[in-house]
């Protein structure tokens, strides 16, 4: 179906002009929606990957929750504007949260406009991003709802290292032999990266509702620099607060690209690092135990860590979750996260916070 089409199915308003690919996520797809009408808004048309999101309802109800939740907290506190701080959802016309167009589900936002969104950022506008996550995290530390996991086990270390170990045994793409050096590397640190899982299970480290992306250009600022909003929320879940620091540090202070081919590129930027640290602690402090914030550090090396055996589990199996853009590319971007992993190791005594 035509994605002009698929627009008339939601509750929208006006008359659609143009519909333009947007972003450079790797599990959904994006399409800005622009309306002819000065005085109706445009919006953001999303297909959602229906095959890493298997329950598109759960999905759709836990992002309800979660913006209805913060747009109550912004209204207590005075804020104005609040259609650029949240996300909205456009309800399609028989009042679902999506639609189901025989093959594919879409979803339907309000634009925020003037947002921007960067791939790689200054240390003020990391400073930012922080008080934002901590806010985040804030906000919704009472929802009254339930909020699923979309995703079962996405953050959980050890379920990660059993399904790279799945993926070397069924060596389904013929690619493991070649890369004793990356499995070796992966292997030796995997003691160390499971720990967050069993101070959970010893009841040392709390869960909390974590945004699980909290990918640098997952935020939306206005053109002053300031946080306008987060986006992305299919992956809020409860979770270990040091993932959303981690994966914040891996996207937004690595001083190359997630994939970078030149890997002299990537190495981890202090000063990012500790202006987005400042801003997190300014907002989180208050709800955060004294052991979370000493793990903050080992959550950039985790989520760097996790990252790597992502994206070279998915090598393994030949390509299956994430959007490649050549056919090394999954490959590429595990010797990029793992370069950058070998800085964070090598930079441990300059990451230590107070
Ligand atoms: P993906 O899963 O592909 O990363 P996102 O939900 O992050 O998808 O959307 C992709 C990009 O689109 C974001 O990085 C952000 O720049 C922009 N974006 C997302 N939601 C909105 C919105 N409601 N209004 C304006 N821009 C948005
Ligand atoms: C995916 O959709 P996107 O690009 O924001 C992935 C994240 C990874 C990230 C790596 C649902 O995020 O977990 O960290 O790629 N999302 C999912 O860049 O798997
Ligand atoms: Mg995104």
């Amino acid at each position: 179906m035509k994605q002009t089409d698929l627009i008339q199915h939601f509750q929208t308003e006006g008359t659609v002009i143009s519909v333009a690919p947007l972003g450079a996520g790797h599990i959904n797809d994006s399409f800005l929606v622009k309306t002819g009408e000065t005085d109706k808004p445009d919006y953001l048309l999303q297909r959602i990957n229906h095959h890493i999101f298997k329950d598109v309802e759960l999905l759709q109800n836990n992002i309800l929750h979660v913006t209805n939740h913060i747009r109550k907290k912004l209204i207590e506190k005075g804020e104005t504007g609040i259609e650029r701080k949240t996300l909205t959802i456009i309800p399609a016309k028989d009042g679902k949260l999506f639609y189901f167009d025989g093959e594919n589900y879409w979803r339907v936002y309000l634009f925020i406009q003037g947002g921007k969104s960067y791939d790689a950022i200054t240390p003020a506008l990391a400073y930012s991003a922080g008080k934002a996550f901590g806010e985040f995290q804030s906000y919704l530390s009472d929802i009254p709802e339930k909020i699923y996991e979309t995703i079962p086990n996405f953050h959980n270390m050890e379920f990660r290292l059993e399904q790279f170990r799945e993926a070397v045994a069924n060596d389904s793409a013929g690619r493991v032999a070649d890369h004793p050096e990356i499995i070796a590397a992966i292997e030796s640190r995997a003691e160390e990266m499971t720990r967050v899982e069993r101070m959970g299970r010893e009841g040392k480290l709390p869960k909390r509702i974590n945004h699980c992306d909290t990918k640098v250009n997952n935020v939306l600022f206005d053109e002053e620099g300031k946080v306008l909003c987060v986006v992305d929320l299919d992956t809020v879940m409860p979770g270990y607060v040091v993932s959303d620091f981690g994966d914040f540090i891996r996207t937004g202070a690595n001083t190359g690209a997630e994939d970078d081919a030149n890997l002299e590129n990537i190495s981890v930027d202090l000063d990012i690092y500790a202006s987005y640290a400042k801003g997190y602690l300014e907002t989180a402090r208050s709800f955060l135990l004294p052991v979370e914030i000493e793990l903050l550090p080992f959550g950039a090396r985790l989520l760097t860590y996790m990252q790597t055996v992502r994206f070279f589990t998915d090598y393994l199996n030949g390509d299956t979750y994430y959007k490649i853009h050549f056919p090394e590319h999954n490959l590429q971007r595990t010797k990029a996260q793992l370069k950058l992993l070998t800085d964070l190791e090598e930079k441990r005594d300059k990451l230590v916070l107070k």
